[in-house]
C-alpha cells in the first residue's frame, strides 16, 4: 500500500466538501417500479432464467445498470464494462444493500465515525479529522459480492440472481483501519472489531447491518476506512462519505457509510456476522444439493477467477484465423500468477500475456491470440492460478446460498 501524495490529497478534500448538495440526491427514485425504470434489456441468459434483464440509468450517480431490485437496490454491472479497463467506473460500480431505509441526504460537515468499545479513549471523529489528520493511502482491490454469479448455480438457489457483474475493482483512497484504532487505543483482550453504517431495516426489531473482523485482521495495515474511489468522492448508494475495505475478503465485510466501529472484548454473535453470510466448511465450499449436517463457517478471502471480456458467449468469429481474446483476472486473496487458456475444452493449456500489475489484490488484464482451426462450435476456457497455487476448479462448486461461485470459466464461439 503506497502513500499518497500531497496532491491527491488535495483533490479528494476539495471535492468532498464540494459535496454539501448531496442531500439534494432524490433516493425516492428507488421506490418506482423496476418496469418504469427500465430503459432497455439486456440478453443475458441464466440457466433458470431470465433470458433478458432491465437495464436502468435512474439511480443517482449511476450510468446504465442491470435492474435487480429497486428498494433496496441491487444494480449489476453490465458485463462490457470490465472489457474497456482494470478499474470499474464508480458510475458503473455495481450496488447491494440488505436493507432499505438508507439516509439520502448526509451533510460531510455534520458526519461523524465513532470508535469505542474496548479502547482507552472513545473518538467521534469528523470527515476533516479523517482527511486532515490521518495519513492516506491508495490501494487497488476488488469488491466481490459472495454471491456474485450465483444465477448460474444448478440446482438454482434462491438469492440475487446475480450474473458475473457483482463485482469491480476500483483505486480506493483512504486511511489504515489500523491508525484510527491506535489513535483510540485498543486495550489488552480485545477479540473483534465491529463495523456498522447508517442503513436501518425497515422494521425496528430486525438485525441491524453489522461485521465483525478479528483484532489482529482489523490492525494488519491493509484494511483501510475509504473517502474515494478511483480519486472520486463515493457515490451515494456505495459508501458515502466512508466505507471499510476488507481487501481479498468478499464485499459483506465492506460496511458502507460507515458510521460506528465497536472493538470488543466478546466474539461478535450478531446476525449478520454469525448467521448470515456462512458457507460450508468443505473444499471450495461445496456440498451436494440436499446435504445435511455440514458445518457451517463464516465466508471470508476470496479464490481466484478469470474471465473473457471482449468476446461475448454465443459470437461467431472466423475459422482458421487469428482472433483477440482479452479478459480479466484476479487472485482472489493474493495476487494473480498466471491465466491459462483452452480452445479445446480444457484437453491442452496454454499461458497468456499478463497486463500491468496494479497491486495485487486488484483485476489483472490478460490477452492472448487464438485460432480457431476449422467451422464449428468451440469452448475457450480460462483460468487463473493465483500465487500460492490456487486455481479455478474444473468443475462449479455449489452451496444452498450460492456464495463463492469458483470454476473455469468458458464462452463459446462460433467458428465460421
Ligand atoms: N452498510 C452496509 N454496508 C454493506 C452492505 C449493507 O447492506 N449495508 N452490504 C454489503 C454487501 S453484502 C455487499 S456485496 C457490498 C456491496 O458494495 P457496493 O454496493 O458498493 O458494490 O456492500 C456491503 N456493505
Ligand atoms: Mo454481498
Amino acid at each position: 500500500m503506497a502513500e499518497t501524495g500531497p496532491l491527491h490529497h488535495a483533490i479528494t478534500r476539495r471535492r468532498l466538501l464540494g459535496t454539501a448538495g448531496v442531500g439534494a440526491i432524490a433516493l425516492s427514485n428507488f421506490a418506482r417500479s423496476s418496469r418504469a425504470l427500465a430503459e432497455t434489456m439486456t440478453e443475458l441468459p441464466l440457466p433458470g432464467g431470465p433470458g433478458a434483464r432491465p437495464i436502468t440509468s435512474a439511480f443517482p450517480e449511476k450510468g446504465p445498470m442491470i435492474l435487480q431490485r429497486t428498494r433496496p437496490p441491487l444494480l449489476e454491472t453490465p458485463f462490457e464494462v470490465f472489457d474497456k479497463g482494470v478499474f470499474t467506473p464508480a458510475d458503473q460500480f455495481y450496488v447491494r444493500w440488505h436493507w432499505a431505509v438508507i439516509p439520502t441526504d448526509i451533510d460531510p460537515a455534520k458526519f461523524v465515525l465513532n470508535v469505542r468499545g474496548h479502547v482507552n479513549q472513545t473518538l467521534s471523529l469528523s470527515l476533516n479529522d479523517i482527511l486532515h489528520g490521518l495519513p492516506s493511502v491508495d490501494l487497488a482491490a476488488v469488491n466481490q459480492c459472495s454471491g456474485n454469479s450465483r444465477g448460474f448455480f444448478e440446482p438454482r438457489v434462491p438469492g440475487g440472481e446475480w450474473a458475473n457483474g457483482a463485482m469491480g475493482n476500483a483505486l480506493w483512497t483512504g486511511v489504515r483501519l489500523k491508525d484510527v484504532l491506535d489513535r483510540a487505543g485498543v486495550k489488552p483482550g480485545a477479540l473483534q472489531v465491529r463495523f456498522k453504517g447508517l442503513d436501518e431495516p425497515v422494521v425496528s426489531d430486525a438485525p441491524h447491518f453489522m461485521k465483525s473482523l478479528d483484532i489482529e485482521h482489523a490492525r494488519d495495515g491493509e484494511v483501510m476506512i475509504a473517502y474515494a474511489m478511483n480519486g472520486q468522492q463515493l457515490p451515494l448508494v456505495n459508501g458515502f462519505p466512508l466505507r471499510l475495505v476488507v481487501p481479498g475478503w468478499y464485499a459483506t465485510y465492506w460496511v458502507k457509510m460507515l458510521s460506528d466501529i465497536e472493538v470488543l472484548d466478546q466474539p461478535d454473535t450478531n446476525y449478520w456476522t454469525k448467521v448470515a453470510y456462512t458457507i460450508p466448511d468443505t473444499p471450495h465450499a461445496s456440498v451436494t444439493p440436499g446435504e445435511s449436517g455440514v458445518k457451517m463457517i463464516p465466508i471470508s478471502r476470496m479464490v481466484p477467477r478469470s474471465f473473457v471480456t471482449n468476446i461475448p458467449s454465443g459470437q461467431k468469429v472466423k475459422a482458421a484465423a487469428q482472433t483477440s481474446l482479452r479478459g480479466i483476472a484476479f487472485g482472489g486473496d493474493c495476487g494473480v500468477a498466471k491465466v491459462d487458456y483452452s480452445i479445446d475444452r480444457g484437453q491442452s493449456w496454454r499461458q497468456a500475456q499478463l497486463g500491468e500489475d496494479k497491486g495485487k489484490y486488484g483485476f489483472r488484464q490478460w490477452g492472448a491470440q487464438i485460432t480457431l482451426p476449422s467451422a464449428g462450435a468451440y469452448t475457450v476456457m480460462t483460468r487463473c492460478t493465483n500465487v500460492n497455487g490456487v486455481a479455478q476448479p474444473d468443475t462449479p462448486n455449489w452451496n444452498p446460498a450460492g456464495f463463492m461461485r469458483n470454476v473455469v470459466e468458458s464462452v463459446n464461439l462460433i467458428a465460421v
